[in-house]
């Protein structure tokens, strides 16, 4: 059996957060784990649609998706999220509401060259332009986890390593 659990991916956009946790769903579902995922294509288009990128639009878009994962988590679904959450204090808001055991922050770790270098979407380029106002990392705060559980470094490592980081993490930690 497993216990249900939050895995909590945190880092600057275009650091990986979506496809680790991707990848680590495929890993779960191998093992006949129920699971789900939280990013910003099914919440900040839904349930949070209401929400910009202010500093209190962040606290409430991570205080609502942490009372979400707390109801998955209820339901026995290994709840994975992918967001920014740029603020210490909003994560550990989430992990109070959910209790230590069931919250492992994971710091998706990619220097801000590496990330502007991927560039996925093209965001970095328009807030460099000045045509997005108050972007992660470029003109908005992004504050470092002091204590994760979990520090991946997606600049340094292959998709593969990481994924193995986290699943042993599980392991080693009795989740699995
Ligand atoms: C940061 C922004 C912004 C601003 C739009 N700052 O690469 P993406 O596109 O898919 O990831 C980013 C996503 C961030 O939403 P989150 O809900 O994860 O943010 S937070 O946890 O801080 O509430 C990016 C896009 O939305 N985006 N404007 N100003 N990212």
């Amino acid at each position: 059996g497993h216990k249900s659990v939050v895995l909590w991916f945190t880092g600057l956009s275009g650091a990986g957060k979506s496809t680790l946790s991707v990848e680590v769903e495929k890993e779960l579902h191998q093992r006949g784990i129920r699971t789900y995922i939280l990013d910003g294509d099914n919440i900040r288009h839904g349930l949070n649609k209401d929400l910009g990128f202010s500093a209190e639009d962040r606290k409430e878009n991570i205080r609502r998706i942490g009372e979400v994962a707390k109801l998955m988590v209820d339901a026995g679904i290994v709840t994975l999220t992918a967001f920014i959450s740029p603020y210490r204090e909003d994560r550990e808001m989430v992990r109070q509401l959910l209790g230590e055991k069931e919250f492992i922050e994971i710091y998706v770790k990619c220097s801000l060259e590496e990330c502007e270098r991927r560039d996925p979407k093209g965001l970095y380029k328009k807030a460099r332009a000045g045509e997005i106002k108050g972007f992660t990392g470029i003109d908005d705060p992004y504050e470092e986890p002091e204590n994760p559980e979990l520090v991946v470094e997606t600049d340094k490592q292959t998709l593969e390593e990481s994924v193995k980081q986290v699943i042993t993490y599980l392991e080693e930690n009795g989740y699995l």
